[in-house]
């Protein structure tokens, strides 16, 4: 591995010059020289803006020369490269993070001194990425960052949407959403790849006519149109290992963007229409889908992104003279969730249509390239798509997907004879009400392993969602508990913390997240404690410094910060921890509460533009704000904020500053949850539930260094069994009553009852995520925590220790994990 000095004469001088690219004084000239060449300014005249331009490129300059060599070296092996499939990377800002991988950023800083520039600042101008929605596509940005890490071929592949996830405003406490205008002043971090140009095809018909020789049927797609996929490629540079892998985002484009013919004949607009439709596939992060146009347009962009990633990887196998039987020994594909598995359909048709091998052995290739990742147990999280949508753009491959299906219940049929129901259960076809194409069984029956993404969710998948499937197939089921990457998530975050760290461990956690434990000589150490304690101040500083700029928000940084950041959803339960402030708020009103320990409590997130009740939960949070914000008896004691546009970039500011790190979803309904992993790094120490990572956070750190409470998954299906009665828990609690009353009788929102009616009436009569049930035990644990906060050496230890035990929770380990179970790489060749 590593960089090949070349043999002639100006290997000497490229060496030299490739040392000096990374010094202080190389970064500088490379710095003037991209300022007047790239940027065409001269310095004097430079805003901030080109600043960070000028930088990026030479930063960028210097991960393309690990590129090729990277690159070079992967062809010469002939290595297996993992094809990591995704509708979603939520990379986060590059500059510093490219630097931190390459180890320039003590470079670059002195060179910014030396122009008199704040690095900081200059980043701060980088656009985010904003490629996804949350946890799902964080994690697939997280994986490439270790993949490369651990040294891995892999091309991580996905859609280059020219808008992504929407920028979130909070007007009068409600969301209002803008468009993501990241690419506006073009996007250093990309370069188009030509050579990889594919195209895909949608709709049309399909015929069949007789081999002449054999008498088989041949299969014909005539499509309706096509559309062109330009690739463009982002670097991914690995931890100071001088690998670098590639991010390939698909763009879509019309074969024929513009019309001479159409145009000479005055339709202007015509001309271009073309261009229009066919671009808009790549437009924007996938659409909300509850209308017809909306699901047409993201199995679109489903199917256009798999198909040109497919082709992709069979122009690759036969540039290298491949046989194309041996598919499967070098490509693995991983499917992120079911966005991208009609990828096994696709797969299927080019192997028989194009390159006509024979059904069956067509069939194992499929079976031995692909490999499932479920990240939902939510049942409208499982993707089915009408049969009329999908067959009017897809008829072959629903042709094939009848082949496939046919097949499979003909062997299920055999192997559980006589059960109706369950080939009903598990046909890749539902036929209760409208027919449906159901994503989640092509993904199970066309792979050949399937993982949930932590141990709970693996073993529910099992017990419930995929349960035919799994007493079907019993060894293709495995577990890989979700991480996340230290670099980004404890380096870049928290260089203080790094600093420290570094000085008592050196540096082998940096790539062995378990070397933290040797932090545990230091729990009974209280100088040290004392240590930690002032940092983790001073962390909570410099995020009151941020929101002070940003929101003109003072915050006391001698409260506890206490902190719920993800995706706002009724199962991750913002509202109880709303009802739980609610609740501190009536009791200091009431003069129940007289010395409690200051709280900041935190909220950020983003709710689905169409999803009302997630929108409402923010208006509760922002009111919960207001009321206790101006009341004199609770201003000094309870300060409520939601910050708003929740993203990586704010992610990275807000883990470090955190106490208390809320995770508090239903039992049983949050996959896994990676947030939780972020806080834990960071010395937050977790209120939760028996759920997804949870579990084995708790596992990891010990049951007293964990706030826990709440029903448990098994517990929540019993109720649900035997009736769920929200309303007595309501009538059985008098806190849960008064707050929900005062909710009610508008107590809380200066008199107006209507806004949160629906939100109570939910509560009080269905509540199917347990808010009401939760709420008693919820506030238990807060209140013992708000204890053992005013003790703090107790906290300090309890924080430490959460920091020294995170080390599972790298997404090292994870990668290592595929890398034996799934992948079947070695990763010691
Ligand atoms: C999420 C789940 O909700 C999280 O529990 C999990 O940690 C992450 O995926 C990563 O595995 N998820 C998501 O963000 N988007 C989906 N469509 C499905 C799951």
């Amino acid at each position: 591995h590593g960089q090949q000095p070349s043999e002639t004469e100006t290997s000497g001088t490229t060496a030299i010059a490739a040392q000096d690219n990374r010094s202080a004084d190389g970064i500088r000239l490379a710095f003037l020289r991209h300022m007047r060449r790239t940027i065409g300014k001269p310095v004097e005249f430079s805003n901030t803006l080109d600043q960070y331009r000028a930088m990026a490129h030479l930063v960028r300059d210097r991960v393309m020369d690990d590129w090729i060599t990277t690159v070079e070296s992967y062809v010469q092996h002939n290595v297996r490269v993992v094809c990591y499939l995704s509708a979603e990377f939520l990379l986060g800002p590059h500059l510093l993070n490219a630097m931190l991988n390459l180890g320039i950023t003590d470079s670059a800083e002195k060179a910014c001194d030396e122009l008199h520039y704040s690095l900081t600042q200059l980043a701060d101008e980088e656009p985010e990425p904003g490629l996804g929605n949350g946890g799902l596509g964080r994690l697939a940005a997280c994986y490439m960052d270790s993949m490369t890490t651990l040294e891995v071929p892999a091309v991580g592949y996905g859609l280059r949407y020219e808008f992504g996830i929407f920028r979130q405003e909070i007007r009068d406490g409600w969301q209002v959403e803008h468009s993501d205008k990241w690419l506006e002043y073009g996007n250093p971090w990309e370069i188009p790849a030509s050579e990889a140009t594919q195209h895909v095809s949608f709709g049309g018909h399909t015929e069949t006519t007789k081999d002449e020789k054999t008498g088989e049927l041949i299969w014909k797609w005539v499509p309706a149109f096509t559309v062109k996929g330009v690739a463009y490629d982002t670097p991914i540079p690995g931890y100071r290992n001088k690998q670098v892998n590639r991010l390939r985002l698909w763009k879509a484009e019309a074969e024929d963007s513009f019309d001479l013919e159409i145009f000479n004949r005055g339709d202007y607009m015509g001309a271009v229409r073309d261009k229009m439709e066919s671009e808009t596939i790549s437009k924007v992060l996938y659409p909300p889908d509850e209308t017809e146009q909306g699901k047409r347009l993201r199995l679109m962009q489903q199917y256009f992104f798999t198909s040109c990633s497919l082709q992709d990887m069979v122009r690759l196998h036969k540039l290298q003279k491949l046989p194309i039987e041996k598919f499967a020994d070098k490509w693995s594909v991983q499917l992120n969730d079911t966005h991208p598995s009609i990828g096994i359909a696709e797969l299927m048709r080019i192997l028989t249509d194009e390159e006509e091998i024979g059904w069956d052995e067509a069939w194992t290739i499929t079976q031995a390239t692909f490999g499932y990742t479920n990240h939902t147990l939510l049942p409208e999280a499982l993707e089915k798509w009408p049969l009329p949508i999908f067959a009017s753009l897809l008829p072959r491959h629903i042709e094939i997907i009848y082949e496939i299906n046919r097949r499979f219940l003909k062997d299920m049929q055999a192997k559980f004879p006589g059960d109706t129901a369950r080939w009903a259960r598990m046909s890749l076809i539902g036929e209760d009400g409208e027919k449906q194409v159901r994503m989640a069984n092509l993904a199970v029956v066309g792979s050949k392993m399937v993982n949930g993404v932590a141990k709970l969710h693996s073993e529910l998948l099992k017990e419930d969602t995929l349960k035919d499937f799994y007493e079907a197939f019993p060894n293709r089921f495995t577990n890989v508990t979700n991480g996340v990457t230290p670099r980004r998530w404890l380096m870049l975050a928290d260089p203080p913390l790094t600093a420290l760290l570094n000085e008592v461990l050196g540096t082998a956690w940096h790539t062995d997240l378990y070397a933290l434990r040797g932090l545990e000589d230091y729990v009974d150490d209280a100088g040290f404690l004392d240590k930690w304690r002032k940092r983790q101040e001073e962390s909570k500083g410099r995020l009151g410094d941020f929101i002070k700029r940003s929101m003109d928000v003072s915050l006391n940084p001698a409260s506890m910060f206490d902190v719920q950041v993800k995706r706002i959803h009724e199962y991750k339960r913002q509202h109880l921890n709303a009802l739980h402030i609610l609740g501190l708020y009536c009791r200091i009103k009431s003069g129940e509460l007289k010395d409690l320990p200051p709280r900041t409590f935190l909220f950020g997130g983003k709710a689905a533009p169409s999803y009302t009740y997630a929108k409402l939960m923010i208006k509760l949070v922002c009111t919960v704000g207001e009321l206790v914000g101006k009341d004199p008896q609770t201003k000094d004691l309870l300060r409520v904020l939601f910050v708003p546009d929740y993203s990586v970039s704010l992610g990275q500011r807000i883990y470090p500053a955190a106490d208390l790190s809320e995770q508090i979803s239903t039992a049983g309904k949050e996959a896994s949850g990676t947030g939780c992993m972020k806080f834990m790094m960071n010395g937050a120490v977790a209120i939760g539930t028996l759920d997804g990572a949870n579990i084995e956070i708790r596992e990891e750190v010990g049951e007293e260094n964990f706030f826990l409470f709440g029903l448990t998954a098994p517990q929540i299906a019993e109720k649900q069994k035997a009736g769920y009665r929200p309303r007595d828990f309501y009538e059985k609690s008098p806190l849960l009553r008064e707050v929900m009353d005062g909710l009610r009788d508008g107590r809380f929102s200066n008199g107006d009852r209507d806004t949160f009616a629906p939100l109570v009436r939910d509560l009080l009569e269905v509540d199917r995520y347990f808010v009401m049930a939760d709420f008693d035990d919820y506030a238990r644990a807060q209140s013992e925590a708000g204890k053992i906060f005013c003790d703090s050496k107790k906290w300090s230890r309890m924080s430490l220790l959460n920091t020294a035990r995170s080390g599972k929770f790298s997404s090292d380990r994870s990668i290592r994990e595929y890398c034996q179970n799934i992948w079947k790489i070695n990763l010691d060749r």
